[in-house]
C-alpha cells in the first residue's frame, strides 16, 4: 500500500459579491410585488402572502454576511431571481469545466505538478450541468491529462468522498496522482425566491491534488492518514429536477421542488449527532485523541452548527484559529466549503500538526479525512 498525501489545493472565486443587504432588498421587492399581484387570492385565503426577509435574521441564523456568485444581476433582478448565463455551444468549454480548470491550475502549481503528472480527474459536486459526457472528462481534456476521469455526486460531502476515492486508488496503485475538483455553481439550482433559504448558497470551485507520497514536489503536503464516509437516507434536503421531468404531467411548471429545498431545522438537529459520532469514532479507531488535533476544517453551512460540532468533538469550545470559518464571506458552497477552509487555513501549521477535514449534507452524507502535515 502506498502512502497518500494532499500536495496542493486551489480555489476559483467568482468576482461578483452579493451582500445580505442587497439580497434582502431584492427579495423583499420581489415578495412585495408578488403579494400585490396575488392580493385577491391572498385575501380569499387561496394563497399565502410571501413574508419579508431580514438581514438581522440571516446573520443570526447562519453567520453568513455575503456570497460570491457568477452572475449577480439575474439573481438580484426581482423579475428574474436566478442567474442568467449565455448558452454555450457543445464545442465550447462548459461552465463547470471552466471554473474547475481555473482552480486546478492553482492546485497543480501549489503541488509543484503539471498535467503530465496527473493520472486521473474526479469531478465531485452537488449538481451537474448535464448528464453526460462527464464534466470530469472535459476537464481532463482541457488540461491535457492522460488517463481517466469520472463525475460523482454526494451533495455537500462530495469533496471528502472524492478524497477517499482518490486516496484508495492511489493506495492500491491504480493511479499515482489524482486531481479532485468541486465546481459548485449552486446559484443555478438554488431557490432565490424562498425567504427561508435564499441566503444560504454561493458559487465557487475548489481543487485538490492527491498523490503518492514518493518524490513530492510540494512544500505544503499533508499525509492522508485515514478517511471514513457515511450515508443515511433522508428527504430533508432534496432537489427533484432530473431527466424524468419531461415524462410527467405538468413538467414545464415552475415547481418549487425543481430547486434546492430543505427542512432546515430537522437537518440541523439530525446531522449534528451523525457528524459528531462519525468524527469521534473515526479518531478513536485511528488512535487519535481529539486533544491532539490542531485544526478542524468543517463543511461551511451554518456557524452555530459548526460551533456545536466542534465543541462536541473537542469537548470544549474551539477557538476561531482551531476551527476557521469562511462562510461569512462565501456562504454555503456545498462540497467546496471544507476545502476552502483547508486551503486558506493550513499553511501556517508546523510539520506534525494533525487535523480533520469534514463535510456533511444532503443524503444525508458525511465524510471525515484525518490529515497530518509532513
Ligand atoms: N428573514 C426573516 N425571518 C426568517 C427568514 C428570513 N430570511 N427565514 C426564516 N425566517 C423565520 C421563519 O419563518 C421562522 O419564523 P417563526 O419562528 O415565526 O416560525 C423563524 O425565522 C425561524 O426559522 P427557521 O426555524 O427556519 O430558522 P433556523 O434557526 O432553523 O435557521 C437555517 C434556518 C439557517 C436554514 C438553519 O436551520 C440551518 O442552517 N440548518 C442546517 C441546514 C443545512 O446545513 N443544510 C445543508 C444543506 S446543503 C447540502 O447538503 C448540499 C445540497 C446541495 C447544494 C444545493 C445548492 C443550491
Amino acid at each position: 500500500m502506498h502512502k497518500v498525501v494532499i500536495s496542493g489545493t486551489g480555489i476559483f472565486t467568482p468576482d461578483q459579491i452579493i451582500t445580505n443587504a442587497e439580497l434582502v432588498a431584492s427579495y423583499n421587492e420581489y415578495a412585495t410585488s408578488w403579494n400585490e399581484a396575488n392580493g385577491a387570492a391572498i385575501e380569499a385565503g387561496e394563497a399565502e402572502a410571501k413574508p419579508m426577509s431580514s438581514e438581522a435574521f440571516i446573520l443570526k441564523a447562519s453567520g453568513i454576511e455575503r456570497r460570491y456568485v457568477i452572475d449577480k444581476s439575474g439573481v438580484l433582478d426581482p423579475q428574474i431571481m436566478h442567474p442568467v448565463f449565455p448558452e454555450r455551444a457543445d464545442d465550447e468549454l462548459s461552465m463547470m469545466a471552466e471554473i474547475a480548470v481555473e482552480a486546478a491550475g492553482k492546485a497543480l502549481e501549489r503541488a509543484g505538478r503539471t498535467a503530465a503528472d496527473i493520472d486521473a480527474v474526479i469531478c465531485a459536486a452537488s449538481n451537474f450541468e448535464r448528464a453526460y459526457p462527464a464534466v470530469a472528462i472535459e476537464i481532463q481534456q482541457a488540461l491535457g491529462i492522460e488517463g481517466f476521469a469520472f463525475d460523482m455526486n454526494v451533495a455537500c460531502s462530495s469533496a471528502t468522498f472524492g478524497i477517499q476515492a482518490a486516496a484508495d486508488m492511489i493506495r492500491c496503485g491504480s493511479a499515482r496522482a489524482i486531481l479532485m475538483v468541486n465546481p459548485e455553481i449552486t446559484s443555478g439550482h438554488h431557490e432565490w425566491r424562498d425567504r427561508d433559504c435564499h441566503f444560504i448558497f454561493g458559487d465557487v470551485c475548489t481543487a485538490v491534488v492527491v498523490e503518492r507520497a514518493d518524490d513530492l514536489a510540494s512544500d505544503n503536503a499533508w499525509e492522508v492518514l485515514s478517511t471514513r464516509c457515511l450515508t443515511l437516507y433522508s428527504n430533508n434536503i432534496r432537489n427533484n429536477n432530473g431527466f424524468l421531468r419531461r415524462t410527467r404531467a405538468g413538467h414545464m411548471a415552475d415547481r418549487r421542488d425543481m430547486q434546492f429545498y430543505q427542512e432546515g431545522r430537522k437537518v440541523f438537529k439530525q446531522v449534528v449527532p451523525v457528524v459528531v459520532d462519525l468524527m469521534r469514532s473515526h479518531l478513536s479507531d485511528e488512535g487519535v485523541e481529539p486533544s491532539e488535533l490542531t485544526r478542524l476544517w468543517l463543511h461551511q453551512a451554518n456557524k452555530s452548527m459548526n460551533d456545536l460540532i466542534g465543541e462536541k468533538v473537542l469537548g470544549r469550545a474551539p477557538s476561531r484559529a482551531e476551527q476557521p470559518n469562511v462562510l461569512q464571506d462565501y456562504a454555503n458552497t456545498s462540497s467546496a466549503g471544507s476545502i476552502i477552509a483547508f486551503s486558506k487555513y493550513s499553511d501556517d501549521l508546523p510539520s506534525g500538526s494533525l487535523g480533520v477535514i469534514c463535510s456533511f449534507g444532503a443524503g444525508y452524507s458525511a465524510g471525515s479525512v484525518i490529515v497530518r502535515r509532513l
